[in-house]
């Protein structure tokens, strides 16, 4: 029996350091295809991350065309002491236009003299399916998430990663994650386990064959090495 084919999947972000790490986490099976410059991205306007993973894939599928299938991410951090902030505002915490640097420091700021420095990273995944795979898999939306605990360190450590990686020190870690190297991370981030889980549902709706790659058709143009990606420095 032929197998269905997924053949172009965009990956709707902005964000360098996510499309690094979607890069690794993808790979070999997926090719991560960069959304073209032109297409802007709705505002964050969800109260959940869920809410908001899905606004901006359904908007990017649509600025593409509706002819491919569109994967959005939606994360942050949730602070215990702080009442599960700054969670959905984690790209703004500091402002509209802040970067992590700023985001970083007001956090560190907002725990000062805190002893529970407990909190975890979100990631909640939206892939919208065009018509020909959405009648495929029974449905035209994919939904996955994941969750990584962990704790805000007193200071900024380590130089990898990107956002909120050099003051969140995963439980049982003694580093924090821009300390730790890219697989460490990749094993057992809430963006790992979110693609794992999405993986699982693509590999049940018959878009993936089990244990296998998906098939990506005549789009050889689309595979882009991870190494060709733009660098996350100063991304938010
Ligand atoms: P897009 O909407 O274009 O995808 P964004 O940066 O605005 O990019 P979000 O709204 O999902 O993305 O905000 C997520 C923020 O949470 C991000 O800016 C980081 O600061 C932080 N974040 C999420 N995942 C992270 C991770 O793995 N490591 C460090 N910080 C992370």
């Amino acid at each position: 029996m032929a197998l269905p084919r997924l053949p172009r999947l965009y990956l709707a972000t902005k964000n360098a350091g996510k499309v690094r790490e979607f890069g690794r986490l993808l790979n070999p099976g997926f090719a991560v295809v960069p959304l073209p410059p032109h297409v802007t991205l709705p505002p964050e306007t969800g109260s959940t991350f869920a809410e908001n993973a899905l606004l901006k894939a359904g908007s990017a599928f649509a600025a593409v065309g509706g002819h491919v299938a569109v994967l959005a991410d939606d994360s942050g951090l949730e602070v215990d002491a702080l009442g599960g902030k700054p969670g959905v505002m984690s790209a703004r915490y500091a402002g509209e236009d802040a970067g992590d640097r700023e985001n970083v420091l007001r956090l560190l700021a907002q725990l000062s003299g805190r002893s529970d420095r407990r909190g975890r990273f979100v990631c909640a995944l939206a892939l919208v399916l065009p018509p020909d795979l959405a009648r495929l898999a029974g449905t035209g939306l994919l939904e996955a998430r994941g969750t990584f605990e962990g704790a805000i360190t007193l200071e900024p450590r380590g130089e990898s990663g990107f956002g909120y990686d050099p003051v969140f020190q995963p439980t049982g870690w003694t580093c924090t994650l821009a300390e730790g190297g890219p697989g460490e991370k990749d094993a057992i981030s809430h963006r790992g386990e979110a693609v794992r889980a999405l993986t699982a549902l693509l590999q049940e709706s018959g878009l993936v064959p089990d244990g296998g790659e998906p098939l990506w058709g005549d789009h050889p143009e689309v595979l882009q090495p991870a190494g060709d990606l733009p660098s996350a420095d100063g991304d938010s």
